[in-house]
């Protein structure tokens, strides 16, 4: 596809910070097609003859970042599925969750497409970990136990802090508070993104 005729954001935020809720609001009110990364990933994990299937699985329960040819390939093809389909061969897309690792950042801007700007979710490991805890309880997210939580912190903290103050550097970061209620953070998501949507 014609990266010219694709808009990309980003949206980015430590685990259970609440990216997958507010996508999930921008994408009633701004028709945007969510793509969560750990959304495709975990359908890949359990899709019937995938080669990737068992290192996935490891990798998830282990909080650790799956080799991003893997994952570069699953939203390209899901991005190039969306925009086939539309009339105008255009798609605006909420990447969710993506890239948590300076070299995924580089090779989807050079192969894929640019990104608009990142949407940044912030919010205190306290908090995240309550709300994970809580969710663990019916999620069946093989990742949402004490220690997996443990562990998504660590990757998050030594290898996507980093990406989020990368694209910061460059002035392309929006950044939310993440600790309110949902309405209330959307509220800010909403203000701050139609400032830099124009
Ligand atoms: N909740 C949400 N907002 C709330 C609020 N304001 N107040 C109170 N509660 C709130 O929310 C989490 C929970 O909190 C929910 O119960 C929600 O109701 C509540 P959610 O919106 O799901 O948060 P989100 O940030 O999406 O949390 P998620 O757990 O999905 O974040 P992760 O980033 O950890 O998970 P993801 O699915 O993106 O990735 C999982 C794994 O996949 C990674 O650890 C990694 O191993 C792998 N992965 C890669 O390898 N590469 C990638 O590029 C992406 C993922
Ligand atoms: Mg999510």
């Amino acid at each position: 596809f014609s990266p010219s005729k694709v808009t990309v954001i980003f949206v980015l935020g430590g685990p259970g910070a609440g990216k997958g809720t507010q996508c999930a609001n921008l994408v009633r009110d701004y028709k945007f097609t969510h793509l969560s990364a750990g959304d495709l990933l975990r359908a890949e994990q359990d899709r019937e003859g995938s080669e990737f299937g068992d290192l996935i699985k490891s990798y998830i329960k282990d909080g650790k970042i799956v080799p991003m040819e893997v994952t570069v390939q699953l939203l390209e093809n899901a991005m190039t599925d969306v925009v086939s389909k539309d009339k105008d061969g255009k798609g605006k897309f909420l990447v969710d969750g993506f890239p948590r690792k300076m070299d995924q950042a580089l090779k989807f801007d050079e192969t894929v497409c640019p990104s608009k700007f990142v949407l940044f979710y912030d919010c205190p490991e306290e908090e995240m970990q309550k709300r994970l805890l809580n969710r663990g309880k019916t999620s069946g997210r093989s990742d949402d136990n004490e220690e997996s939580i443990k562990k998504r912190f660590k990757t998050f903290v030594e290898t996507s802090m980093p990406v989020v103050d990368y694209f910061d550097g460059e002035g392309r970061v929006v950044k939310v508070v993440a600790t309110k209620s949902p309405d209330e953070v959307y509220k800010e998501t909403k203000e701050k993104i139609e400032q830099r949507l124009g």
